[in-house]
């Protein structure tokens, strides 16, 4: 990738809509333009951040392409710190291809995958974790996600890691200055004090470790999986909760085999609803198979919504059913409230949501708590870890530390301090690794 060569995209989504638009980045950005637009009334230079109205012209044969706005933004106050060009047409796929193929024939490339945020990254304006916020920000499936992207994109995440690299920086010259002035008296190892420091830089990473769970959750969706015996509603429940006759409800028992899943949103956050079949205790053939799915995904899930039929007294199967998903993280349910209520268990009544899954009655109140449960452990620290690649560097990073503070010599001490920055750095993109940044942008669209 030669970053001299000016790059063309369209950065918005194929198809016809009132208007796309096409995006160029680099040093031709501004000359390639001046060779296809007439300018309504012609600008003496194009300025920072300024709206132009004209025509997009074909300079072979002066064929008018179409009306257009044009947005300038020379670098290096741009998104991706070189001079940018910003073409909105009008949204017809005609429209767009005539007017990237104009461009690459006047001497512009196609942009790659991330690209531009990846130039961005290059020049500086962006660092990596910012970089895959940018990604964040476009995908976000619930409010909390678009939010944590937010506070990622602005930096909030990258600063954080920044002061832990800072504090790792100030312990090896305190160290560096002792291993090069070691003969001098004046200066003191004082290994109290750097394995104090060390601790506490530990303790940082360990703060922002012990929320990367829930940030993932945030981002990837939490698995929510309704179980309970066969006709105790369950089907029912999962259709009025994603809002659409999805599974089949019958009052025949064993209705539901392969588990379904959608995904909803539950108040700001984007929840995997999974319908289960009724787990018995023998089951055979189909039955048995559909039940060791069952299974797998109560392992899997983070919330249990166990169900209970209460018009009718409870039996082994809910008795059995129960002591499963003892363990996990749960919610109780009694349905089947429009009915007599013949359920009994005083324990069951008193701790679980009633509802109606027929006629919707509370239904609400549950969804409202579950969406309370789920976010019951976060704590409102704003940035989160969102993803395994964090996780891991800061992972590896902590792991250099605690080996710097058992270093039995200042040299080894220096060592693994250095392995750790290197850590940091690989995470917020300062050491740069051509692999990593590949499958980072693997993942973007082109125009982004
Ligand atoms: N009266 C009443 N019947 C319900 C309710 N929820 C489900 N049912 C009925 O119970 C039977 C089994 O429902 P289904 O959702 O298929 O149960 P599943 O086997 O647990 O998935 C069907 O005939 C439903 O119409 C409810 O809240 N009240
Ligand atoms: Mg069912």
């Amino acid at each position: 990738m030669n970053p001299n060569e000016t790059i063309v995209a369209c950065a918005t989504p194929p198809g016809y809509s009132s208007i796309a638009v096409v995006r160029l980045s680099g040093e031709q950005a501004v000359s390639l333009l001046q060779k296809i637009f007439r300018p309504k009334q012609n600008p003496e230079t194009y300025q920072a951040q300024h709206v132009y109205f004209g025509s997009i012209v074909d300079p072979l044969n002066n064929d008018t392409v179409d009306t257009v706005l044009v947005a300038t933004f020379p670098g290096p106050d741009s998104y991706t710190g070189e001079d940018v060009v910003e073409i909105s047409c009008h949204g017809n796929p005609l429209i767009v291809d005539r007017i990237i193929r104009l461009l690459l024939e006047l001497g512009a490339r196609s942009a790659r995958r991330g690209e531009f945020t990846r130039r961005a990254l290059l020049n500086g304006k962006i660092d990596l974790i910012q970089a895959e916020a940018v990604l964040d920000t476009v995908h976000a499936t619930c409010e909390r996600a678009r939010r944590l992207a937010l506070l990622q994109y602005e930096g909030k995440l990258s600063e954080r890691i920044y002061d832990i690299r800072s504090k790792i920086v100030d312990i090896l010259l305190f160290l560096e200055a002792g291993i090069d002035f070691a003969d001098e008296e004046d200066v003191d190892h004082n290994p109290e004090k750097l394995a104090s420091d060390i601790s506490s830089t530990v303790e940082m990473i360990d703060e922002l470790l012990k929320g990367a769970s829930i940030g993932m959750k945030i981002r990837n969706g939490y698995k929510i999986l309704i179980t309970g015996r066969a006709n105790a509603g369950k089907s029912t429940l999962f259709n009025r909760m994603v809002g659409y006759d999805r599974a089949i409800v019958h009052e025949q028992p064993g209705t539901t085999r392969d588990f379904l899943e959608e995904g909803i949103q539950v108040g700001d956050l984007y929840v995997f609803l999974y319908d289960t079949a009724g787990i018995l205790r023998a089951a055979a053939g189909p039955d048995e198979i559909a039940q060791q799915r069952t299974k797998a995904l109560i392992h899997e899930a983070d919330l249990i919504l166990m169900m209970f039929d209460g018009s009718e007294p409870m039996n082994e199967e809910d008795v059995y059913l129960y002591n499963l998903v003892k363990h996990k993280p749960k919610l109780l349910i009694v349905n089947k409230i429009d009915l007599n209520v013949r359920l009994s268990n005083e324990l069951i009544l008193s701790d679980s949501i009633k509802v109606s899954a027929r006629t919707g009655e509370n239904v609400e109140a549950l969804v409202e708590s579950i969406g309370r449960t789920l976010l019951s452990g976060v704590y409102e620290q704003g940035v989160l870890l969102t993803r395994h690649r964090h996780i891991d560097g800061l992972t590896r990073a902590r792991r250099y530390l605690v080996d710097a503070r058992n270093a039995d010599t200042t040299e080894k001490m220096a060592y693994e301090l250095h392995c750790a920055l290197d850590e940091i750095g690989e995470l917020t993109g300062k050491v740069l690794r051509k692999e990593i940044l590949d499958r980072i942008f693997e993942e973007f669209c082109i125009g982004k």
